[in-house]
């Protein structure tokens, strides 16, 4: 009998973006892109390669995925299965735990968790480097997800060189994110169409290059020196630039809702009355606040009186890959 194996994997929220693909079938990005692994949100995926199966057995959240809605986790383990020169299919159990109105991205935590569980469950032990060139092949966000804390995925030129690696793990430095629920639906425009469409057509998206260069440059040094407004003024104007891509995209296209503008509003307010705060936000209309932790009664309750507390989810920096 094939062993089942459990990983855990955090999702990551990008400080600066990964916004476009080299390779779209490999998924090498155009550039790199760097992050930070939250504590809150995570998926535990159990994987068991079962030769009695005639068919991956996919289940998310208890609920059995039809054929084509596991489509993308079946191709992923079609590469384990050739990795492995494995046959059988797999049993395949996936829990997300993002906090009730998800609206949140799962497929960083989602893809991580499957990597690490279907190796395992292969038979093959790989290393994080590894691991997360393989959960790269998934979704491009998870390539981040197999390390905690502070994680650059270096773009590189091919399937060996596009990686991960942290630039520091255990985060002992007092900030949080806190997540604002703005809207749970799911969004109409996915990240890689959308990414896509900004490659082939904004007629920025040369300069879109340098301004992440010239970002990762800047920011690595500004965390690593604990510089928090430094760091909040990069993310801020990152997450900014990256959405400047979908409005001179063609057809242009925007992830903002009228909330997400005044949450927006919200935090420059905070800012004016002497509380530092920055917001970034991804494919979705969900704002995120980066923040210091002294500050979060002031900054949760402003939100909360906005948005209802039961939208206001603080994270703290969270861990890599975990296995059972
Ligand atoms: C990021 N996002 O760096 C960027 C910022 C969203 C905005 O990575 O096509 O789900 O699976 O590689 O990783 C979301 O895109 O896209 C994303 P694929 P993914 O986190």
């Amino acid at each position: 009998m094939n062993p089942a194996v459990t990983a855990r994997a955090h999702t990551n929220i990008a400080l600066v973006k990964y916004w476009g693909k080299a390779d779209t079938d490999l998924i090498i990005p155009q550039t790199s892109s760097l992050s930070l692994t939250l504590d809150q949100f995570y998926t535990d995926t159990t994987v068991q390669f079962d030769d009695h199966l005639t068919a991956d057995e996919i289940r998310v959240n208890d609920h059995l995925l039809s054929a084509t809605a596991g489509q993308k986790v079946h191709k992923f383990l079609n590469l384990v299965r050739e990795q492995t020169q494995r046959t059988s299919f797999a049993r395949v159990t996936s829990v997300n735990h993002v906090p009730t109105a998800a609206g949140l991205a799962s497929s960083a935590s989602a893809f991580a968790a499957l990597a690490g569980a279907a190796s395992r469950a292969a038979g093959l032990n790989l290393d994080r480097t590894a691991l997360s060139r393989l959960a790269r092949r998934g979704s491009g966000s998870a390539t981040r997800s197999i390390f905690g804390g502070f994680v650059e995925w270096q773009a590189g030129h091919d399937d060996a060189s596009s990686f991960a690696k942290p630039l520091e793990e255990d985060v002992n430095w007092p900030i949080a994110m806190v997540a604002l629920v703005l809207d749970a639906h799911r969004k109409k425009i996915s990240s890689r169409q959308g990414m896509q469409t900004s490659v082939t057509t904004s007629p920025y998206y040369s300069a879109w290059k340098d301004v992440v260069a010239h970002d990762l440059v800047a920011i690595k040094p500004a965390i690593l020196a604990r510089d928090f407004i430094t760091t909040g003024e990069i993310l801020e104007a990152n997450a900014m630039r990256m959405h400047a891509l979908t409005l001179s995209s063609q057809p242009p296209y925007s992830y903002f809702n009228g909330d997400t503008l005044a949450a927006m509003q919200t935090v420059q307010q905070l800012r004016d009355t002497g509380i530092a705060c920055y917001y970034t936000l991804d494919a979705g209309p969900n704002v995120k606040v980066f923040c210091q932790v002294a500050d979060l009664p002031v900054i949760t309750e402003h939100f909360a009186q906005q948005f209802g507390a039961q939208n206001v989810i603080v994270a703290h920096p969270g861990p890599g890959i975990q296995f059972n």
